[in-house]
């Protein structure tokens, strides 16, 4: 049809515009809320507001520089770091979640306040994260509320240009090359919807998707419905003999364990955070976080050296 007659469909009718479209500040709205009204929309404007900005990323980010598995406190901090680092590089976060953040909204159990070990604290002043501190004598600091810690990391995160973060989004596979030598190395991800990925079991015909990418860092955390997930799929594929399966607490070992156990695992693969407990059979800490933000800063910059070689 031509353009002339589409605009007299009923369903391309457009919405008149009327009412304010002029940048108010908040200050400017008070006491004037009997003449209020929002700038007028179509419900379709809302639809391609959202869904081409999807498609584009999807498409852009089809091939990605890296791709960080989970969003967790140590995928976040590794972002963070690499997306300052490489404005260059395009990085996609896939996130089996809706929320991102995995264990980091809570300091432990159900309380609030989340403990970092130093010098993990570094890594709060970086991000302009408050703190209390007890002095020399303390070898810990603590954020008020972990949810302080985590929006901040991911808000700092969200606003690089070069990330995406696709959530409720998950890696149910590792795309996988032959080196030539019979050995494999990781070339990227298969991802699903979540819920797609957990119904395979019950509904048929649901194929993937897939992202590109030279270099993954996988922050899945400890075994778990999703967690551990690339640890795992390499012990299925024969690229890891068998997983060392987290071990006990330990707060004192474990976090030095974590920090300084995180790197490449595998052709293109680099482990950190508690995922890295289950291939090493490294203890878990509990309630400090200071290792997941190290193990992301160290997860960065073994990333930036492939990225040099
Ligand atoms: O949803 C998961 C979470 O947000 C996500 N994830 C897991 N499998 C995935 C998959 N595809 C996409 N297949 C996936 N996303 O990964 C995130 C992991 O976050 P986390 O907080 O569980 O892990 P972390 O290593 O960043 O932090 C661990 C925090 C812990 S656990 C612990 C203990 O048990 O002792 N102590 C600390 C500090």
């Amino acid at each position: 049809l031509p353009a002339s007659k589409v605009a007299n469909l009923p369903h391309a009718t457009a919405v008149p515009v009327k009412g304010a479209t002029k940048t108010q500040s908040i200050e400017e709205m008070a006491g004037k809320w009997s003449d209020f009204s929002f700038a007028p929309i179509r419900e379709s404007q809302v639809s391609r507001a959202m869904t081409r900005r999807y498609f584009t990323d999807l498409d852009s980010y089809a091939e990605s520089d890296i791709v960080i598995v989970g969003a967790g406190s140590c995928g976040l901090s590794s972002a963070y770091c690499l997306a300052k680092a490489r404005p260059d590089l395009k990085i996609a976060i896939v996130e089996a979640g809706v929320a991102p953040g995995g264990g980091a909204w809570l300091g432990g159990q159900l309380f609030s306040a989340m403990v970092m070990r130093k010098p993990a604290d570094a890594f709060l002043r970086e991000l302009g994260v408050p703190y209390e501190d007890d002095g020399a004598e303390s070898n810990f600091v603590v954020v008020k509320h972990a949810a302080l810690f985590t929006s901040t990391v991911l808000s700092k995160v969200l606003q690089f240009p070069n990330v995406k973060l696709f959530n409720a989004t998950a890696v149910e596979d590792l795309i996988t090359r032959t080196d030539g030598n019979g050995g494999i190395r990781i070339a990227g991800v298969v991802t699903n919807w979540t819920l797609v990925s957990m119904h395979h079991d019950d509904q048929s015909c649901m194929d993937p998707n897939t992202i590109n990418a030279p270099i993954i860092i996988s922050t899945t955390g400890h075994d778990g419905p999703f967690g551990a997930f690339s640890a795992k799929r390499l012990v299925s594929m024969g690229g890891l003999p068998a997983l060392g399966g987290m071990r006990g607490l330990d707060m004192n070992t474990a976090e030095d364990a974590i920090v300084k156990g995180t790197r490449e695992i595998a052709p293109g693969l680099i482990i950190g955070g508690m995922e890295l407990s289950e291939v090493d059979g490294a203890n878990r800490m509990g309630p400090t976080f200071g290792a997941m933000a190290l193990s992301g800063v160290k997860a960065a910059e073994e990333a930036l050296k492939l990225f040099e070689t």
